[in-house]
Parts: C-alpha cells; sequence; structure tokens
C-alpha cells in the first residue's frame, strides 16, 4: 500500500516537472516563410524561469549569444559556435537579448520574455542595437 502512494508521488512529481520546464526550440533561418532574412523563428520567446531555450543551426551560417549588457542582471551570458546548438537555461525573469553576430547588422536578433515583470523601455535605454530589435520587443 505504501509503495502504491510513492508511486503517485513519484508520477506527480514528473507531471509538475514537467509541466514547469519546457524545453523551447528556436530555428534559425536564411529566410522565414514570410520572407524575411536572417531570422530567429520565433524571434519572440516566451519562457518562464527553468525553461531551456535551445537555438538550432537549421540553416547554415549562424549563431545565437546573448547581448552584452542585454541580459537580467546575474545571470550567465551565452555564446554558441557558428553552426552548433546551443542550449540555454533560464535562471531568472527579465528581458534577454539575443543576436547572431556575424548578421548582427542585419538585424538577426531575438529576444526571450520571462515573467511579466520588465521594463522593455529600461531595456532598450541608451544602447545601441539594430532596429529590428525594438520591433521584435515591441511587436511592429
Ligand atoms: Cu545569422
Amino acid at each position: 500500500m505504501k509503495n502504491i502512494f510513492v508511486l503517485i508521488g513519484v508520477i506527480f512529481f514528473s507531471m509538475t516537472s514537467l509541466s514547469f520546464a519546457a524545453e523551447i526550440e528556436v530555428k534559425m533561418l536564411n529566410k522565414n516563410e514570410d520572407g524575411e532574412k536572417m531570422v530567429f523563428e520565433p524571434s519572440m520567446i516566451i519562457a518562464n524561469v527553468g525553461d531551456t531555450v535551445t537555438f538550432l543551426p537549421t540553416e547554415k551560417g549562424h549563431m545565437a549569444a546573448s547581448i552584452k549588457g542585454m541580459i537580467p542582471e546575474g545571470v550567465e551570458s551565452f555564446k554558441g559556435k557558428t553552426n552548433k546548438t546551443i542550449s540555454y537555461e533560464i535562471t531568472a525573469e527579465g528581458l534577454y537579448g539575443v543576436r547572431c553576430t556575424p548578421h548582427y547588422a542585419n538585424g538577426m536578433v531575438a529576444i526571450i520574455v520571462v515573467g511579466s515583470n520588465h521594463d522593455a523601455e529600461a531595456f532598450l535605454s541608451g544602447k545601441k542595437f539594430p532596429r529590428k530589435l525594438k520591433c521584435v520587443l515591441k511587436r511592429c
């Protein structure tokens, strides 16, 4: 009898941890279905703390790296290699700017949005970035 309760506990625990820690895949593309060139898909990544975001080299020539000064304070930065998959675990709420360094000037950027308690204006103010970044964030 006791074993049944342990089993139920284990199942319940696995279910809750599954529902709280998602694996989010982001493709790195030369062109998306709308004809936009050099894009992350999705470019607006909605995540929760504990989720893992994985950037996939779906098409050649891309990589993903956090943008300096555009990630929450205290979290680790990340930098992938060209044509390689990189996974990043989200550890704090806030906004994370992501870029493909070779195509940063082309506006190949993404934003990871974690939680709702963040300030888009403060995130953007006083920094240099491609216009696309603001567009991703404000959905223009
Ligand atoms: Cu790229």
